[in-house]
């Protein structure tokens, strides 16, 4: 559980009592053993590995696609850490600041990537509520981010209420800038920016609060005894990890790539900050129980894309959408 002096509402894995929670579900039948497992991992170490959830191949292709959206800039979105968003050039295979921001909406294998059922189980049993996968994000290299906790970022209405998901897709090397993580630092006390914002307002709460918030994180995480840790994963494997986990992206001391996927999902009752401001919030069902919502693209039903030669060999298609907001203003 996140300190038990938090003042924000938690998942029930979160909570005091989660471990005894999960015994009593398992007893009921409510949850299976594999899953009752998965749970106690998350409950005690803020994260959880979850094997191949996609296959060689699954992994290949969606690789391989990936490396194909030069070919329709125009319907995608990369963005440098912090920078402004901008169409994708080759620099997202050569730049290791680079990712692609929401990969999942034009692509069907980034969607069943996303949902794989160990995933979609997981979330469904810690969520206890439909799953909208509201912002997925693509690597080539490793992204070298500072350790830093979701929640200053990602603003979601209930603060603890998300998780997210980082799915290799290829073996992971030592110095490709594994992602690496505090072990149980999703129990420290909260870090309020302000009274109350677990997430960080740069116009609101200034650069120097940031400054010391990062400064903070290993500090605090050694000062209880959390032990820092990396994810050397197996193509196809996926860590999830709560909102809380100190983590980042470990340093680069080799030319290695680290493709990986990763996402930020809530339950469906919570709602993106980007529903907010966004006019054309919605949440494109995938499959049961299952949903994208995006803060850059329509994805209103009425609002269709048109369907490119990639797609059109693969079924189930969806069509191509350009972005709606690039983030330079709001709509
Ligand atoms: O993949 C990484 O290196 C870090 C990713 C990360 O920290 C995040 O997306 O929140």
């Amino acid at each position: 559980m996140p300190g038990s002096n938090t003042i924000f509402e938690p998942l029930w894995v979160d909570a005091p009592g989660a471990g005894d929670e999960i015994q009593r579900r398992l007893q009921s039948g409510a949850l299976c053993q594999e899953l009752a497992n998965q749970l106690h991992h998350l409950v005690r170490h803020g994260w959880v590995v979850i094997p191949a959830v996609l296959s060689e191949q699954e992994a290949d292709d969606l690789s391989l696609e990936i490396g194909r959206v030069v070919e329709h800039p125009e319907c995608f979105i990369a963005r440098r850490q912090r920078e402004a968003y901008a169409h994708p050039t080759s620099d997202i295979y050569s730049d290791p600041t680079m990712r692609l921001i929401d990969y999942h909406v034009n692509s069907p294998l980034a969607r069943q990537a996303v949902f794989a059922s160990p995933i979609k189980n997981f979330l469904k049993a810690a969520f206890e509520d439909e799953i909208n996968a509201f912002q997925c994000l693509t690597f080539h290299y490793g992204s070298q981010q500072a350790l830093h906790q979701d929640g200053a970022y990602v603003v979601v209405s209930k603060p603890l209420q998300f998780m997210a998901s980082w799915i290799a897709l290829e073996d992971v090397t030592e110095g490709s800038g594994e992602l690496t993580y505090y072990s149980g630092s999703h129990k420290l006390d909260d870090f309020l920016f302000g009274k109350n914002s677990k997430s960080w307002n740069p116009s609101v709460h200034g650069r120097e609060m940031h400054k010391h918030y990062l400064k903070t994180l290993q500090e605090r995480s050694e000062a209880a005894g959390c032990v820092r840790e990396t994810f050397l994963a197996r193509k196809g494997d996926a860590l999830i990890w709560a909102s809380d986990l100190i983590h980042g992206g470990g340093d680069i001391t080799t030319d290695a790539t680290r493709r990986s996927l990763v996402t930020h999902y809530c339950p469906a009752k919570v709602m993106p900050n980007f529903s907010t401001f966004t006019r054309y919030f919605y949440r494109e069902p995938v499959v049961e129980g299952c949903y994208i919502s995006s803060r850059h693209y329509d994805l209103r039903p009425d609002r269709r894309g048109f369907l490119s030669k990639w797609f059109r060999r693969r079924e189930p298609t969806i069509p191509f959408r350009k972005p709606a907001f690039m983030g330079k203003k709001r709509v």
